[in-house]
């Protein structure tokens, strides 16, 4: 059979449309596929919660592909190992209580493993604003290809609902800023605003990360490097039990703000 370009375009477009529809109404929405985001997919999407991730960058990972410094090899500690297993990353042990794995096959994995588990991943679409109602509750966010801000087009967003949103986006908290700069609302944090994170600690921001994921506005909650940011903990750097337990508890959290009769 010879293969037609136009089946293969409408293929692509349908298929693409239909998913894309089908997250216009989720249960979680989760802003940035790096492995905190990713995580906390996979674990509500193996539930059976209807969740989304939108990925500003081309490839999902956030800050893992990377490693350290572009070494790209990752190390967690003994909490986070439970997480590699239960992905089935392999890894190997350097020292006691600190465990290597490839960079690029734990962001494939979990990527993987999340959207196998049902999660969709929309990549190249940026978060830009979010949508706030009933008494000062996120509802929903505000989306735009990425390559429309990177061409500084002036093109109006889509917006899709969310019972609730999970600010996945690492250092910069952009969602948290969103709300409190453009908003003006008030963040639940000493300062009722994004407090900052604080220089490397590696030990400390593993300690606060699990405490730090949390509801930071009604609707709205914080994982991974995104949480230590909002209240003012340490960055870890290269060290990322931490971000994959902080997705999984992201989940867990979720799923007990979700509206029963879903
Ligand atoms: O930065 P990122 O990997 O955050 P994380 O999951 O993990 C942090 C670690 O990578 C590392 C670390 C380890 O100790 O400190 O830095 O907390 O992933 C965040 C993702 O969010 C995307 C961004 O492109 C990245 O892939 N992102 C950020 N803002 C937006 C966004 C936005 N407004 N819309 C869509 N995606």
């Amino acid at each position: 059979m010879e293969l037609d370009e136009v089946t293969i375009s409408r293929a692509i477009a349908e298929s693409y449309i239909k998913e894309f529809l089908a997250a216009t109404e989720v249960d979680v929405a989760i802003v940035g596929a790096g492995p905190a985001g990713m995580t906390a997919a996979y674990y509500l999407a193996r539930g059976g919660t209807k969740t989304a991730v939108f990925e500003r960058q081309l490839r999902p990972g956030g800050g893992m592909p990377g490693g350290g410094m572009l070494f790209n090899r990752i190390v967690a500690q003994e909490a986070g190992k439970t997480l590699l297993d239960e992905f089935e990353i392999r890894y190997e042990q350097y020292a006691p209580g600190y465990y290597t794995a490839d960079a690029l096959e734990a962001v494939s994995t979990i990527c993987s493993r999340a959207i196998r588990a049902g999660a969709k991943i929309f990549n190249s679409i940026s978060v830009e604003d979010v949508m706030i109602r009933d008494d000062d509750r996120i509802t929903g966010l505000v989306l735009n290809w990425s390559a429309v801000s990177l061409a500084g087009m002036h093109v109006d967003p889509l917006a899709i609902k969310s019972q609730v949103v999970i600010d996945a986006t690492g250092h910069s908290t952009e969602i948290c800023r969103i709300i409190e700069n453009k908003i003006g609302a008030r963040l639940m944090t000493t300062t009722g605003g994004v407090v900052g994170e604080k220089s490397m600690w590696a030990e400390r921001g593993e300690a606060e990360i699990l405490d730090n994921t949390r509801e930071v506005y009604p609707g709205l909650l914080v994982a991974g490097m995104a949480a230590n940011a909002v209240f003012g903990s340490p960055r870890m750097g290269a060290v990322f039990g931490g971000m994959l337990l902080s997705g999984k508890r992201a989940a867990e959290l979720a799923l007990t703000m979700l509206k029963p009769e879903r």
